[in-house]
């Protein structure tokens, strides 16, 4: 069982999950709207991802008997300067996700919820995966560049990642 403060806080990590998966799908639609074919289909993928991790912890909400609520989103920015500062945003988007689900897992120790702290684990060895994928593609940027034809063989590069990364 959990308790309000717990049940209100995975809510709220259950809508970042959501925007989360909002914000990519976003960003493939200018990807998309920019010629940057292989950006858009990984980032759309991501997005779909991340429903995932919306869901499984809107199962474990329920499954404990709390109420799942879904709040208000804010809509993702539309547009952005570059490929690069695309990339930029998702790294630093996965480092606050990152923290937030550090903060939860924090909060189950305090309140020896140790049934929410065994669930989040998993949330562990993903945020490390996310981060590890989004910086690989900002490496990437750095070695290829987004100059003349770099960016034709980065977006190509980007294409390859799409479906690296497995929820279970
Ligand atoms: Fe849900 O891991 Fe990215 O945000």
């Amino acid at each position: 069982m959990l308790t309000p403060a717990m049940t209100d806080r995975l809510n709220k990590q259950i809508g970042l999950e959501q925007y989360s998966s909002n914000l990519y799908l976003q960003m493939s639609a200018w990807c998309d709207h920019q010629g940057y074919t292989g950006s858009a289909a990984f980032l759309r993928e991501h997005a779909g991802e991340e429903l995932q991790h919306m869901h499984k912890l809107f199962d474990y909400v329920c499954e404990t008997g709390a109420l799942a609520v879904l709040g208000a989103l804010n809509a993702p920015p539309p547009g952005y300067k570059s490929l690069g500062d695309v990339f930029e945003v998702t790294y630093k988007h996965e480092i606050s996700i990152t923290a937030g689900i550090n903060q939860l897992v924090a909060s189950a120790l305090a309140e020896q919820d140790f049934g929410t702290f065994q669930f989040l684990q998993w949330y562990v060895s993903e945020q490390h995966e996310e981060e590890r994928l989004f910086k690989s593609i900002l490496d990437k940027i750095s070695v290829i560049g987004l100059e003349g034809k770099g960016i034709y063989f980065l977006d190509k590069e980007i294409r390859k990642l799409a479906g690296q990364t497995t929820v279970s």
